[in-house]
C-alpha cells in the first residue's frame, strides 16, 4: 500500500525536474543579449544643455561603465525627444545611455536619486 505512494512522489519528482530544467536554462539565454545592446546602469549626471528641436542633450556624466565611459560632458541623443520635456540645463539626473548605429543614446531620463 505504501509503495505505489512513493512511487508517484517519485515521479512528480521527476517531472517536475523536466519541467522546470528546461525553462529555467531558456532564462539566462536571451538575457546576457539583451544586457549587451540595450539593459544599462543608471549613471548620475547634470543637464548642460537640451537642444529640443533636434532631441540632443549635453550631460556632464560620471563614469558609464556600460559604455566603458570615464566621466566627461558630452552630447547624447534623446532615444525620445519626449524623455528631455521634463528637463532643463542645471538639473541633477540619473539615465541611462546607450550605443546604438554609431551614437550614443539617452534611453532614460530621471530625477536624481
Ligand atoms: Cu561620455
Amino acid at each position: 500500500m505504501k509503495q505505489p505512494f512513493v512511487c508517484v512522489l517519485m515521479l512528480c519528482g521527476i517531472l517536475l525536474a523536466g519541467v522546470t530544467g528546461p525553462s529555467w536554462a531558456a532564462g539566462p539565454g536571451p538575457s546576457p543579449m539583451a544586457g549587451e545592446d540595450g539593459d544599462t546602469d543608471w549613471t548620475l549626471g547634470e543637464v548642460r544643455k537640451i537642444a529640443r528641436e533636434t532631441g540632443k542633450i549635453t550631460i556632464r556624466h560620471q563614469a558609464i561603465p556600460n559604455l566603458d565611459m570615464p566621466p566627461m560632458t558630452m552630447v547624447f541623443q534623446a532615444e525620445d525627444p519626449a524623455l528631455l520635456e521634463k528637463f532643463q540645463p542645471g538639473d541633477k539626473i540619473r539615465f541611462r545611455a546607450a550605443m546604438a548605429g554609431g551614437k550614443y543614446l539617452v534611453t532614460h531620463i530621471e530625477p536624481a536619486p
